[in-house]
């Protein structure tokens, strides 16, 4: 990258609050800075150390076959069982009376505390229910559920037989869940009649329905239905195929006995969208990726016994199946389980859970910390919020003022905030403040944690000196990777070990900066840094700059075409509601050069945006990502793409309509 690059990214590094860890936590923190001498210096006698915190049936002869790269075999020779490991193991050592999940359903009221005893009931029905259904071990079972405890429990049922399960998001089309089915074979799906959100009941069967028949389109048959009944509206029911789970689960056996598997036995795979059109089904294993979901959640976010921890995502998502699932439950950890929004019935709800919950350990999405400042502070400063002692973060890359924003309002400046880079490949976190030891910069997410190498290199592959940008890369194996894209070992090679193919290089298309402390400082896909110029403008940095502007709740940036520079900054901006007046375009366009204007001071005349747009909404994935794919489109005034994947898809006719009335 050239030094023009540089000078511009290096805006970044004016950023130069820091927050040190707080002394009692660094006191006693699981991992202290030792760590990352011992794992430098052997790499894999640490993650055999790591891998004792597991219980195995047979322990692993090897830690790492890395002989016929880029397929891995972790702790090979090794066996054991992933729901034993989450349920079993702690009711052995006399915790089963500890609560595993407090769910909170949207309707409120509708609350659930489940010990690891009753856990291991469930999990031993369900698994003796989905055998009885004809699952057997390396059969694929698909899950499309809301976030009841059922979902948890299924997936757990699933490791507990060796039947690879993969999750589709509930809010997810019937035609994405078919093609899911089809990929990857699924004998049985489980599901439920519906679940809550946003007030209201809404049907998840139905779709599976139409999923059923377009498989079946598609010559692939689902051979069983298992519905939870979780609202109790009507279902179209199919008796050869459709089962309630209220009368296949509950009436079976409480005892099991779980197989021990091959630590390469397949655990899941779960679909993320690649640059092509066809999602990429990601293949994890059992015993490497549990050991890195457990060491994980344990190290970064200083787990101790007496936690409460509660992650937001969805368990449709990589998040919600490495820190909801594997990684808090392997560590016995009590947490809350959450159905519904944020803002139902209102905008407190996340923060009346936590006071009622007395949750300690708090992980969620940027896009979500955003929301929140656009409320304003004082939703959550109605309630106490002094249980926390730690904020995670992830999903993309964090704002400094949001950062700034979270730690200061929700953590009251007490807490540490990890901001966490990793991917649905990686399947744990690989860069991560460690809490008792790093002393935090808003906006980055700081080193490859213990036992995890990543550089930052140019295209050759260099590594890039401290103060420069460059490729995210990965340059060692690491447990929890994935093993390979389900059905398409080519396609594993080509898109994520061909671009530093001799070096033997993990890229999965994030840029990143070290500054000139060597921290680094993930900038987003590579796709998403936009040349102004000859000058590398990242779209984060930009963001960042109109978010730190008092009237801005949220900004999205896109490099558009044009004549003169090769591409021009496009900024479509969402105002605070303090900030938004009744419309009048002069008024717009006083806050727009108002902003140009502040972009220029924060960042210099480069990164200027050479049009603003004024949106009350900004187009999302179902995780949270927004799709700037969508916004380029409107910028080069073109036909607005595909919007099937978007959380809502009326989001696209807002922006347009409200961009040619001049709103
Ligand atoms: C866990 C998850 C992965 C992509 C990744 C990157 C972005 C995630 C981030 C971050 C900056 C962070 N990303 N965490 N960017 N800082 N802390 O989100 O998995 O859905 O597969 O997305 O998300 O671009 O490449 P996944």
């Amino acid at each position: 990258m050239s030094e023009k690059t540089d000078e511009t990214l290096a805006n970044l590094l004016k950023e130069d609050r820091r927050f040190e860890p707080p002394a009692d936590l660094a006191e006693h923190a699981n991992l202290t800075a030792d760590a990352y001498d011992r794992a430098a210096e052997d790499r894999e006698g640490f993650w055999a150390e790591q891998a004792e915190r597991l219980t195995w049936a047979q322990k692993w002869d090897q830690v790492l076959d890395w002989s016929n790269p880029p397929f891995a075999k972790w702790y090979v020779g090794g066996k054991l069982n992933a729901a034993y490991n989450c349920v079993d193991r702690h009711v052995e050592a006399g915790r089963g009376d500890k609560v595993a999940l407090h769910f909170v359903g949207e309707p409120v009221g509708d609350t659930r505390s489940i010990t690891y005893a009753e856990l291991q009931d469930l999990v031993s029905q369900a698994a003796n229910a989905l055998t009885d259904l004809g699952v057997a071990a390396g059969d694929r079972v698909a899950i499309y559920m809301p976030m009841i405890p059922e979902a948890v429990v299924t997936m757990l049922a699933c490791a507990r037989i060796g039947a690879p399960h993969t999750v589709v998001f509930g809010g997810f089309s019937s035609d994405a869940l078919a093609s899911r089915l089809e990929d990857c074979q699924a004998k049985v799906v489980v599901t439920s009649d519906g679940g809550y959100r946003r007030g209201s009941a809404s049907s998840l069967k139905p779709a599976v329905d139409e999923a059923r028949e377009k498989a079946a389109g598609l010559g692939h048959t689902v051979e069983k239905v298992l519905v939870v009944r979780r609202t109790g509206q009507d279902v179209v029911w199919d008796d050869s195929v459709d089962v309630w789970w209220h009368d296949a689960v509950e009436s079976a056996s409480t005892s099991h006995t779980p197989e021990a598997f091959d630590a390469e036995h397949p655990l899941y795979v779960m679909y993320t969208s690649g640059t092509t059109g066809k999602p990429k089904g990601i293949l994890h294993t059992t015993g490497g990726y549990l050991v890195g979901s457990a060491y994980t959640h344990w190290a970064v976010f200083d787990l101790k016994d007496d936690d409460v921890y509660w992650c937001t995502a969805d368990i449709g998502w990589v998040t919600g199946h490495s820190y909801i699932v594997y990684g808090p439950l392997a560590n016995g950890v009590t947490q809350v389980l959450y159905e519904g929004t944020p803002d139902s019935p209102e905008r407190g709800r996340w923060w009346d859970i936590i006071e009622q919950y007395g949750v300690t350990l708090f992980y969620t999405a940027p896009t979500a910390i955003r929301s929140f400042m656009k409320q304003g502070r004082e939703i959550p400063d109605a309630r106490d919020l002094s249980s926390l002692r730690l904020l995670g973060s992830v999903g993309e890359p964090i704002n400094p003022e949001a950062y700034v924003w979270y730690r200061h309002v929700i953590g009251g400046d007490r807490t540490p905030v990890v901001d966490t880079w990793w991917q649905t490949e990686t399947g744990s976190i690989m860069i991560s403040p460690l809490p008792g030891v790093t002393a935090g910069k808003p906006g980055s997410a700081m080193n490859p944690i213990p036992g995890v190498a990543a550089e930052v290199v140019d295209e050759e592959g260099n590594a890039v000196p401290n103060g420069s940008g460059g490729y995210l890369v990965l340059t060692e194996p690491w447990p929890s990777m994935l093993r390979t894209i389900w059905g398409d070992d080519q396609r594993f090679k080509e898109t994520y070990w061909s671009r530093f193919e001799k070096l033997g290089y993990y890229f999965a298309g994030d840029g990143a900066k070290k500054d000139t402390d060597g921290d680094l400082w993930v900038l987003g896909r590579v796709d998403d840094v936009m040349n102004v110029s000859g000058h590398r403008l990242s779209t984060t940095e930009i963001e960042s700059a109109l978010v730190s502007h008092p009237k801005v709740a949220e900004a999205a940036v896109v490099g558009a075409k044009d004549e003169d520079t090769g591409q021009a900054v496009c900024a479509f901006v969402i105002l605070r509601d303090s900030a938004v007046g009744d419309g009048a375009s002069d008024e717009q366009s006083d806050i727009v050069a108002e902003l140009r204007k502040h972009v220029r001071k924060e960042i210099g005349p480069i990164a200027t945006p050479r049009q603003i747009m004024i949106v009350p909404e900004l187009p999302k994935t179902r995780s949270g990502k927004i799709m700037r794919r969508l916004l380029r489109d409107v910028a080069e005034n073109r036909e607005v793409g595909d919007v099937t994947t978007l959380a809502d898809s009326s989001v696209m006719e807002l922006i347009s309509t409200g961009l040619s009335s001049g709103k």
